[in-house]
């Protein structure tokens, strides 16, 4: 099967599903890996683990207590989409901006958090919220749903780090 190559500087999070490589889980816990190109990964219930790899990518755990990784890449950003009755899981890499691209691209935002079903009182709550592991990691309450960002401090969550859906 071929495949289109995307601009590897893709700035516009475009939600178009046909741009996506889909894979969902099953209400068992899973293993999906992604692709170096665009992913939507749906763990479903279980606990999941979702590593969707380089590219421009949306992770969505589910219910269960799930490991999410992103691919790590600053220059394009993933997302994480949570309901508030999520479980307890884990986004193991993070990453709020781009630092080089402030300088040379305006475009790169940095991963977001998506909170389903949520409003702007939701991201006050969860921006005020936050907590921290005894290792020193941030962790988001939204509803029941706890989110633990590995390697972020609870003193540098930022408001502008969430989107509703
Ligand atoms: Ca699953
Ligand atoms: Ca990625
Ligand atoms: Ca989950």
């Amino acid at each position: 099967m071929s495949q289109i190559p995307s601009s590897p500087i893709d700035y516009n999070f475009d939600t178009d599903p046909g741009k996506f490589t889909f894979q969902v889980g099953s209400n068992n816990s899973d293993f999906l890996l992604g692709t170096d190109d665009r992913d939507y990964l749906l763990g479903k219930g279980g606990d999941d683990i979702l590593v969707a790899k380089g590219g421009r990518d949306y992770l969505e755990g589910g219910n269960g207590d799930d490991w999410l990784s992103g691919g790590g890449d600053s220059m394009v950003e993933d997302r994480f989409a949570f309901d508030k009755n999520d479980g307890h899981d884990t986004i193991t890499d993070f990453v709020p901006q781009c630092e080089i691209c402030i300088l040379i691209f305006p475009g790169p935002e940095g991963d977001r958090i998506v909170l389903l079903d949520g409003e702007q009182e939701d991201i006050d709550a969860v921006t005020k919220g936050v907590t921290e592991t005894p290792a020193g990691d941030a962790v988001l309450h939204y509803g029941e749903t706890d989110i633990t960002l590995a390697g972020i401090e609870a003193s540098d969550v930022k408001a502008d780090w969430f989107l509703l859906g």
